[in-house]
This record gives structure tokens, C-alpha cells and sequence, in this order.
């Protein structure tokens, strides 16, 4: 090799200080296109970004390269969120470069923290089943596992949440406008995708009965890579991510200007099919083009895990030996129909077959049971878009009622629960029954979680399949959400014990006994002063609002959802705001309200109960009557991003959620591993919170799941009697009622109050109210003793080691995916 591109090739894997310079100026200068004079911090984030990514590649296609020599078995991951976040700091910690690159950038005279902040956060899902996608690409990258993403290229991640006079207002979120420097685009990479048409019948070589589909629309569906970087950069997996493009198929010939614009308008509508990202999470709205993206990415995903696998395989035997196919969620479960039909009509595999191998090669987790989360689409509408998986839900339907137990047994009831077709009204075929039926494994995603499917949603498939459901609890990354977002913890707990927990959180064990080391609980807490001054002043950057470090962070951010209680929340806020009114000679552990979430565009009741909030803190913090001693913040547009500053600041961690309604909820696990301790009820993960906790460690409160469904059971309970025996309560919400939160539009929170009162209180906040404010209460007396608050948070810290992603993917790796770590061979110059 000419030994001027030799020693470019070393240079740009060298990783120390002085390549990294050079390689950040020829990047800004040859790539960039600007001098350093005229840069600016955009520029040089997109600089940083591209000499970062040059040090990934060489690794990259040696991970790729030894899958490929291997023959290894695949994991691929089928979610239509990825909610990655920010990349930068992401691959520096992980390739272990962080202070090079900063030494390098102040080499230059540049902030590294003004470069970090350059870079858009990548929303490409709502909340914590996008996120949890994240967390297990880092865990399976850090781990080794042969393992792929695969979903949807949004052109607009999440949307923006501003607030207007405390309304929420949404704006578009253009996280490409600027470019992507993560990404690699893969135009050679193309798969059709075909919609709407019919389906005819033939005859095939040996007589068979066949099906083909025709007149259908295609759309092209074109590749996007993304290197995803394992912890210690030996291993760089692949989030693959589809962008709809249209066919060339469309009739340019007439030149007449009604064709052309037709055309184009065409081209217009079937790209729009990775426009946006639906903006509702856990609840669905049935809209036909989310159908569409569903279908979408999940077809362009299966048509290349099967060209993968055929570089090596002739027959499909061998699939479910070389491939696992996860979905997150129903909402790639048509893949199941799909995977069917390629099979069938493209590969020419019997039924029977087809059906084993779809069975053995994919699983499915359910993240929720709300019942008006749970996909069904109207027969009609896909019979209409996929008339071809119509007919196969058909076929699989029928073969398995002929076969099920229920039938046999002459259980009707039973047996229209098992149907994938909802007879009930206009006929809907239920996405959550084609996933429990096409796969090998289904799970859930917290103990009780997972009990709680067996006995409502799928008891009756539970009881045909006994063995199909298991549980694995979720976790989360500890490198971005203990080492990246919390680097003055990480320095203390590595100072200590050393670095081992940031690849095994197991490890982090070793502080419980420096919960009683007095010295340890002094910088423990430093550490905690540092993290709420940085969230102060950016609170103060946000809202204006001026906070007291010396105040409990009280803080609940999470998606904005009547089942997780913001309302129960802001209720008791009103309630110590009267209390700190009337007894304004008692001396008050200050406290600050925190909050942050987003509420779906058309979710009207969650934008209310915002506004409430951001009434109620004008309100609050500018009464000088309550001397400071409790301030309320709602920070706008929560997103990883603000995510990383808040949770690190937390004192008290609010997991309040109706017992029953939780999945699992990942953000509990965020706080308590950064030293917060919870209020919770015993919903979702909580519950196995409390078990490694232990719970002296942790606030609970409220109904469990059993009395909630046992009170519903019953009749429900009088909300009415509940706050008219309890003062406090009715106080507040008399306040609410009458405008004292409101006084340009007295009526404003009517719909609240009537829910709580005439609806029902369908989620218990009346019910649950006076519990909760006994442990705000047993919390805020707590705080007072500083060492024994100290001691208590780092246990929390120390106790949630189990709560890694790491544990989660390697229970998802040997018990449904029957994966395991390849080593990449490295046979590159310069590495280190
Ligand atoms: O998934 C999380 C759970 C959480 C659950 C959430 C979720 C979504 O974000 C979107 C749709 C859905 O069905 C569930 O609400 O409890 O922690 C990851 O499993």
C-alpha cells in the first residue's frame, strides 16, 4: 500500500490526543467545508462526529466480517422506536476516548460541552419501550451478541413540546435538518414493499393450490446504518434503520401537466411512510398509515434476514438455528403473516413448514395491558391494504381453533377469546393473539407484569400454551445512565471499587457497605449537591425559576398518563402548599416540585392536567407567604437529553401509577441506581425494586394490584365519601374547583373533577391519596436526618446492580434467543 494512505489508514484509528486534533481540523476543513475561523459549534459537532466515526468503521466491519465468517446466529430486534439520543458522548465513553477528545477540543480553544450540546437528540420513540430498545442495542453491542436493530428512519422524531401560557404546543422535530453524521446511507440497499392489490390463484408446477399478489403499489424501502458501539469498542453492531422511497414505476411517459403532478404527488404520499413518528404511547389510535409503517419496516427487515441468511443456507431449515426475531411489541406482528407469505409464495415452502419455522425464529414481548392499547386493526381495512395476510391470518386462525383445547373441551367462550378475529362489532384482527400464536416465546416485562398477563389478557392462550409465557424484567444501560449522565457518582463509586460495574453493575454491590463509612456519605452527597446545581441552573435556563439546591428534588418525569398519577402528584402539592400556608412558624424542609413529560397531541385530559400543573406553579412560586419552601417546575420538552441532567440531580423518585397499569417502567430504575429514593406504589418493576432495595430502603404506598382489582370487581368504590373525609383533600380540590389556580377561566379543570368524582376516579387518586401524602410525609421527615437519608440512597444505588440491561438481554439471549458473543477479529494497525 502507498505509505502516504498507510499512515492516513493508522491515523485514523489512532485514538490519542494529538491525532484527534489533526484528524478534527482536516475534517472541518475537507468534509465540513469551513476553516476554523468561520466554524461554527455546529460545525465542529459534525467535525467531532465524523473523526469519532472513523475510529468505529475498521471495528465495524470486523464485527460484521466475523458474524459473517461464523455464520453466527443473529438476534434481530424489530421495534418501530429507537429512542437513542444523543451519539457523541455515547461513543467517546464507550470507545473510552473522552478526555482525549476533550484535551483535543481545548487544544483547539473549544468547549467540549458546547460541541456535546450541538448535537439534536435522536426522539425516534416516545418513551420507555423506545428507550429500552436503546438500552439493549448498548447492552448487546457491550456484551458481543450478534445482534441488529430494526425500524424506522423518521424524518421527525418526537415531536417538540413548548409551553404557551402553560398549554402545551407541539412543533415539529427536525432532527435531520442539519444532516446526520452517525448515519450511513445504503442506496444499493433496496426492498420493495407492495400494498393493496388482490390475490389470485394458480396452480403451481406440481398442481398445488398457489397465490400470488398483484396490482399492488410498491414502495422502495432504502437502508440507513448507524454503528452502534459496545462498551470497550471491541464489538460495533448495526441499528438498521428504513427510509421510504417511491418507485420509478409510476407513469412519467404523459407529459401533460395533470400526470406529472400526479406523479409527483405520488411520490409525495409514499414517502410520507416514514415521515413521522405516531406520537402516542401506550395508547393506540388506529390510524391506517401507522398500519402502513408497521408493515413497512417490518417487511423491508424480514426480505433482508432472509437475503442474509441465504448467503450461507439453500434450504430454510436452519432459520431459526441462524436468525431470532424479537418483536417489541404488536407492532411489528404482522411480520408473522409476512414471514408466512415469503416462505410460501416467494421460496415455495409447504404450509406446514412455513408455519414451524415462523413459530421457532420469532418471540414477541408485550409491554402493556391496557386494553385500548392492544392493536386490532378492522379486517376490512386489511383485507383491503394486505389482502394476501388476510388470508393467511385466515388460514393460521382456522387450523388453530380446529386444533385448540377449547374446541375440543366445547368452550365457545374461550374459544372466541383464542380467534385472532374479534367478532365483536366491526371484525378486528387482534395483533396481540397472531404474536402470542406465531411464537415460541412470549414474555413481559416485570414479575407481577408477567403474572398479570397470565391471568387477564392471554389466560386462555396461558392455559393452551403453558409453557410459552416467561418474564424478563427490563433493565437499563449503566454506562449512559450511571457513567455518562452521572460522571461525579461514577468518579466516587470507581474510586472505591473500580471500574468493574460499569461492564458488570453486579459489582456496584460492593458500596452497601460504604453506606456506613461517614466519609463516603460526605462525598456521596457532594456528588449529589454537584448534579442538582447543574439541573438548577438549567431549570433556571428553561423557566426562569430560581431553585434551592438545599431543597428535596422531588421529581417525576415520565410520559404524561392519567394511570401514572401526575394528578396524585400535583393534588398533594396543593395540599403542603396549604399546609406551609397555615403553619408558616413550623420550619419546612423545602421542597421542589419537579417535573417533565410529554402528552400525546390528542390526549386532552393529559394536556389539562399540564396546564393544572403549570397553573398551580405560578401560583405556588410566587406566594411569598410560603418563604421559598416549595417551588413547582414543569421543564419543557423531556427527552434523553434532559433526562440525563434531571435524573443524576433526583433526591425522591416518584413511581406512583395505579398498582396493575405499569408494565414494568424504566425510569425507576434510572433513579434509584442514581441514588433517588422511591415513592411508589407496588406496580410494574417497583415491586422487584422494593426485593433488592429492601424495604426499609423505599417509600410504598397505596392499593396493590389485587385490591385495585378487587375494589373495580366490587362495584368500584364513592370517590364523593373519600374526599369528604378528608380535609385536606377536599381542600384542594375545592381550590381547584373554584378557580384559585384559575382565575381567568374558573371552569378550566371541570373535566378533572368530574372524573375524579362522578367518572369514577377510574384510577384511584382519590382513593389513593391519603397513603401517598403519609409517605411524602415519612420522605420529607427523613430528609431532615441527612446521614440516614445519605445511607438509605446509597444502598439504593448499591442495591440496583441487578437492573442492568446486561442481565435483561442475557436472560433474553440464552432463554428465547439461544444467541451467544462472537469475538470480532481485529486484524487492523493501531488499535489499542
Ligand atoms: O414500555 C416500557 C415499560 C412501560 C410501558 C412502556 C410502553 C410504551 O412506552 C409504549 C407502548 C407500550 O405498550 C408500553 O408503559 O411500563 O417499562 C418498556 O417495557
Amino acid at each position: 500500500m502507498d505509505a502516504r494512505y498507510k499512515s492516513r489508514d493508522i491515523e485514523r484509528r489512532s485514538l490519542d490526543v494529538d491525532s484527534l486534533k489533526r484528524s478534527f481540523l482536516e475534517w472541518l476543513v475537507y468534509s465540513v467545508g469551513k476553516d476554523a475561523r468561520a466554524a461554527t459549534r455546529r460545525d465542529w459537532f459534525h467535525t467531532v462526529a465524523l473523526a469519532v466515526r472513523d475510529r468505529v468503521v475498521d471495528r465495524w466491519m470486523d464485527t460484521t466480517r466475523s458474524y459473517y465468517h461464523e455464520d453466527a446466529k443473529r438476534v434481530y430486534y424489530l421495534s418501530l422506536e429507537f429512542l437513542i439520543g444523543r451519539l457523541l458522548t455515547n461513543s467517546l465513553s464507550n470507545l473510552g476516548i473522552m478526555d482525549e477528545c476533550r484535551q483535543a477540543l481545548d487544544r483547539l480553544g473549544l468547549s467540549m460541552d458546547d460541541v456535546v450540546d450541538s448535537e439534536p437528540d435522536a426522539a425516534l420513540g416516545n418513551g420507555g419501550l423506545g428507550r429500552l430498545a436503546a438500552c439493549f442495542l448498548d447492552s448487546m453491542a457491550s456484551q458481543g451478541l450478534p445482534g441488529y436493530g430494526y425500524g424506522i428512519r423518521y424524518e421527525f422524531g418526537l415531536f417538540e413540546q413548548r409551553f404557551e401560557n402553560g398549554w402545551q404546543v407541539e412543533h415539529p422535530e427536525q432532527w435531520l435538518q442539519f444532516g446526520n453524521p452517525w448515519e450511513f446511507a445504503r442506496p444499493e440497499v433496496l426492498y420493495p414493499v407492495q400494498f393493496y392489490g388482490r390475490v389470485e390463484e394458480f396452480r403451481d408446477s406440481v398442481g398445488e393450490r398457489a397465490y400470488r399478489w398483484v396490482d399492488s403499489e410498491r414502495v422502495l424501502a432504502m437502508a440507513y446504518d448507524t454503528p452502534v458501539v459496545g462498551y470497550g469498542g471491541d464489538t460495533i453492531n448495526t441499528l438498521r434503520l428504513w427510509s421510504a422511497r417511491a418507485t420509478s414505476d409510476f407513469n412519467f411517459g404523459h407529459f401533460n401537466e395533470g400526470a406529472y403532478m400526479k406523479a409527483v404527488e405520488q411520490k409525495i404520499l409514499s414517502e410520507n411512510l416514514s415521515r413521522v413518528l405516531y406520537p402516542n404511547d401506550a395508547t393506540e389510535i388506529g390510524k391506517e398509515l401507522r398500519f402502513k409503517q408497521e408493515y413497512f419496516f417490518t417487511s423491508a427487515s424480514l426480505q433482508d434476514i432472509l437475503r442474509r441468511y441465504l448467503q450461507h443456507h439453500t434450504s430454510f431449515d436452519n432459520l431459526p438455528n441462524k436468525a431470532a426475531i424479537q418483536l417489541n411489541d404488536t407492532h411489528p406482528a404482522i411480520g408473522i403473516a409476512e414471514l408466512m407469505r415469503l416462505l410460501i409464495d416467494q421460496h415455495g415452502l409447504r404450509w406446514e413448514k412455513a408455519w414451524e419455522i415462523t413459530q421457532a425464529t420469532f418471540a414477541y414481548t408485550n409491554h402493556t395491558l391496557l386494553p385500548e392499547a392492544l392493536e386490532a386493526w378492522p379486517v376490512r381495512m386489511v383485507e383491503r391494504i394486505l389482502p394476501r395476510h388476510m388470508q393467511i391470518i385466515y388460514e393460521i386462525n382456522a387450523k388453530f381453533l380446529t386444533r385448540s383445547k377449547a374446541k375440543a373441551a366445547g368452550d365457545n367462550a374461550r374459544l372466541s377469546h383464542l380467534s385472532l378475529i374479534d367478532e365483536r362489532g366491526d371484525r378486528r384482527v387482534r395483533m396481540g393473539n397472531l404474536a402470542f400464536l406465531g411464537s415460541h416465546k412470549v414474555n413481559g416485562v416485570s414479575a407481577l407484569h408477567t403474572e398479570l398477563m397470565k391471568e387477564t389478557v392471554f389466560a386462555d392462550f396461558h392455559a393452551e400454551f403453558p409453557d410459552r409465557i416467561t418474564n424478563k424484567t427490563n433493565g437499563i444501560t449503566p454506562r449512559r445512565w450511571l457513567k455518562q449522565a452521572n460522571p461525579a457518582l461514577s468518579e466516587l463509586i470507581s474510586s472505591r471499587i473500580g471500574e468493574g460495574w460499569i461492564s458488570d453493575l453486579g459489582q456496584i454491590a460492593a458500596l452497601k457497605e460504604k453506606a456506613d463509612d461517614v466519609v463516603f456519605r460526605e462525598e456521596f452527597r457532594r456528588a449529589k449537591r454537584k448534579n442538582k446545581k447543574r439541573l438548577a441552573a438549567y431549570i433556571a435556563r428553561q423557566t426562569g425559576e430560581e431553585v434551592q439546591i438545599d431543597s428535596i428534588f422531588d421529581v417525576q418525569v415520565k410520559r404524561m398518563h392519567e394511570y401514572k398519577r401526575q394528578l396524585l402528584n400535583v393534588l398533594h402539592t396543593v395540599a403542603l402548599y396549604n399546609e406551609m400556608r397555615d403553619n408558616p412558624t413550623v420550619s419546612w424542609v423545602p421542597v421542589t416540585k419537579i417535573f417533565a413529560g410529554k402528552a400525546a397531541p390528542s390526549y386532552h385530559m393529559a394536556k389539562l392536567i399540564i396546564k393544572l400543573i403549570n397553573d398551580v406553579a405560578k401560583v405556588v412560586n410566587h406566594d411569598p407567604s410560603v418563604h421559598d419552601n416549595l417551588k413547582v417546575v414543569y421543564l419543557p420538552n423531556y427527552n434523553v437529553t434532559a433526562a440525563e441532567i434531571i435524573i443524576p440531580a433526583a433526591d425522591i423518585s416518584e413511581q406512583i401509577s395505579t398498582a396493575g397499569m405499569e408494565a414494568s417502567g424504566t425510569g425507576n430504575m434510572k433513579l434509584a441506581l442514581n441514588g433517588a429514593l422511591t415513592i411508589g406504589t407496588l406496580d410494574g418493576a417497583n415491586v422487584e425494586i422494593r426485593e433488592q432495595v429492601g424495604a426499609d430502603n423505599i417509600f410504598i404506598f397505596g392499593l396493590t394490584a389485587e385490591e385495585v382489582n378487587d375494589l373495580r370487581a366490587n362495584g368500584g368504590f364513592n370517590p364523593r365519601e373519600v374526599i369528604a373525609s378528608n380535609p385536606a383533600l377536599k381542600r384542594a380540590l375545592d381550590m381547584i374547583a373554584t378557580g384559585a389556580f384559575s382565575p381567568d377561566d374558573r371552569n378550566r379543570y371541570q373535566p378533572i373533577l368530574q372524573a375524579l368524582t362522578d367518572g369514577g376516579d377510574h384510577f384511584l387518586v382519590t382513593a389513593d391519596f391519603a397513603d401517598y401524602c403519609r409517605a411524602q410525609d415519612a420522605a420529607m421527615q427523613l430528609y431532615r436526618d441527612s446521614e440516614e437519608w445519605t445511607r438509605k440512597a446509597i444502598i439504593n444505588t448499591a442495591s440496583m446492580g441487578w437492573f442492568s440491561s446486561d442481565r435483561t438481554v442475557n436472560e433474553y439471549a440464552t432463554e428465547i434467543w439461544d444467541v451467544h458473543p462472537v469475538k470480532p477479529t481485529h486484524d487492523g494497525e493501531g488499535f489499542r
